[in-house]
């Protein structure tokens, strides 16, 4: 918005207090110099009109297909904006709490149709949150919010978390510093709210009752999989107690056969980097099969396909490795889209195999999260007789949470204190990772593999994983 816009805006909003200065005592109980409270403008169409104006500038360029306005303050300005611009708007029931048996989106969408937020005040982003998991239970696409006035409280970063984009036409600290130039506040009372924004961020890292399935038991969702192997794992988890997996990334083929009999009693994946193995030979399927067997675990190869459907057939079922004759799972980057999968499962399914999709990775800096994250769920969701899961690192913070209790959440990067390596890779504790950010699964490499006694640490991961399993139940 150009500055003239803005202060003129400010200025209205101030002009009808809808931004107020004083001593406040919010629901919270804390005393607040500033408050805000937009739904007066209802009461001023020219304002009505002016910040709809502001609000559907600051999201010029931002593609959506239809918008939906947070009840109720936000809705007469995504109305305003829809009968301007003719967009067509949904909007989300607040009394229906249950939406998987009532309607809870009234209007007419098609499922994957982008839709953008509409909000009048951000403070910590949980009305929002509020908002969009219903949207995205009915099938509609969120990944961009826009506000009115943002009050810089810890809003954006929570968004952020669950994949949303805050777009705001006013931030609280440009309020105050035009009322200031404006001679409508003294610096007095500016450097005080400064200072209580400062004091009072806020972080909704897991917004409670929001976006957190139920966790039901490993047992019971062996039978909402519709792919055997998805449930063989659940079945095997809940059989062995263990939702240990370990990543055998040793540097032969023979140690790897080792390792395998010596963890074998504790986990229930083992997983394999193939490629890494001088000796590899062609008999190593076989081999590891039966040890498998005999300790009861399935076998997961981590290949990480990323490439076109029918590349990916040969990859799978070809060269040296022939991945499909003896890895119960293995796994893929949705970059390609969901072409990759139909390939995988072409040759995979008539073997009963089961695919993990990559929607987050444990390494710093990854660019697989957000939309990227929302797109690999959704493929998922398509494909339920070959996808049985994910590999994920927060699950709990998915818009919309882990998703369906039939697909299972593999998470890399665990260690016994948090941490990482030289390299990128990011450590958090069994606890955290199952307990907290809600996956069913703990992949622990070299805090085992390197451990003196490496069949004594998979025990005690074990123990840990399994005991933050029955603590979240
Ligand atoms: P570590 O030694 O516990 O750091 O080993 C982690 C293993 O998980 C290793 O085999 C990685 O290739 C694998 N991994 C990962 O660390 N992060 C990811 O996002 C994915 C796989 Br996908």
């Amino acid at each position: 918005m150009e500055d003239a816009a803005v202060d003129s805006l400010v200025l209205a909003l101030h002009g009808v207090e809808a931004v107020k200065f004083g001593s406040f005592k919010l629901k919270s109980g804390i005393t607040s110099p500033i408050y805000i409270d937009l739904r007066v403008i209802v009461s001023y169409p020219a304002l009505l009109q002016q910040v709809a104006d502001s609000v559907w500038a600051t999201v010029a360029g931002v593609e959506h297909d239809v918008i939906c306005g947070v009840p109720y303050t936000a809705l007469p300005i995504a109305t305003a904006i829809s009968l301007k611009h003719g967009v067509p708007m949904v909007m989300r029931r607040k009394e229906v709490k249950d939406y998987g048996t009532k309607k809870a989106i009234e209007g007419f969408f098609e499922p994957g149709q982008r839709c953008l937020i509409i909000e009048d005040l951000v403070t910590s982003g949980a009305s929002v949150l509020e908002t969009v998991e219903p949207l995205v239970a009915a099938g509609l696409r969120v990944a961009e919010v826009v506000v009115l006035i943002d009050r810089e409280q810890g809003g954006p970063q929570t968004l952020e978390r669950h994949g949303l984009r805050l777009h705001a036409a006013l931030k609280l600290t440009r309020i105050v510093e035009v009322l200031v130039r404006f001679g409508k506040l003294t610096r007095e009372v500016a450097d005080s709210v400064e200072r209580f924004l400062r004091e009072n961020q806020t972080s909704v890292s897991v917004p409670q009752g929001l976006g957190m399935v139920r966790r039901l038991p490993y047992g019971e969702r062996a039978g909402l999989s519709k792919n055997v192997t998805g449930r063989r794992l659940f079945e095997l988890m809940e059989r062995k107690q263990s939702n240990l997996s370990v990543a055998a990334d040793v540097s032969t083929a023979r140690e790897l056969l080792a390792l395998a009999d010596a963890v074998g009693p504790d986990i229930c994946v083992l997983k394999t980097h193939v490629d890494i193995l001088p000796d590899f030979t062609s008999d190593f399927g076989s081999k590891l099969r039966e040890i498998a067997d005999r300790h009861d675990f399935l076998i997961f190869e981590d290949r990480k396909f990323a490439d076109i459907g029918n590349t990916v057939t040969m990859q799978y079922e070809g060269g040296v490795y022939r991945i499909v004759e003896w890895a119960d799972i293995t796994n893929a980057h949705v970059v390609p889209g969901a072409g990759i999968v139909d390939g995988l499962k072409l040759k995979g399914l008539p073997k009963g195999r089961g695919l993990l999709l990559l929607a987050e990775m444990s390494s710093k800096g990854t660019l697989a999260k957000g939309e990227y994250t929302q797109a690999a769920a959704k493929i998922a969701a398509e494909h339920p007789e070959f996808v049985i899961g994910f590999i994920s690192t927060n699950p709990a913070a998915w818009v919309g949470g882990p998703g369906s209790p039939a697909l299972i959440h593999m998470t890399p990067g665990v260690q016994m204190s948090a941490g990482g390596d030289s390299l990128g890779q990011q450590y958090n504790t069994p606890s955290s990772v199952i307990g907290e950010r809600g996956s069913d699964i703990i992949i622990v490499g070299r805090g085992i593999i390197k451990a003196a006694d490496p069949a004594a640490a998979a025990k005690e991961y074990r123990k840990a994983g399994w005991t933050a399993y029955e603590e979240s139940l």
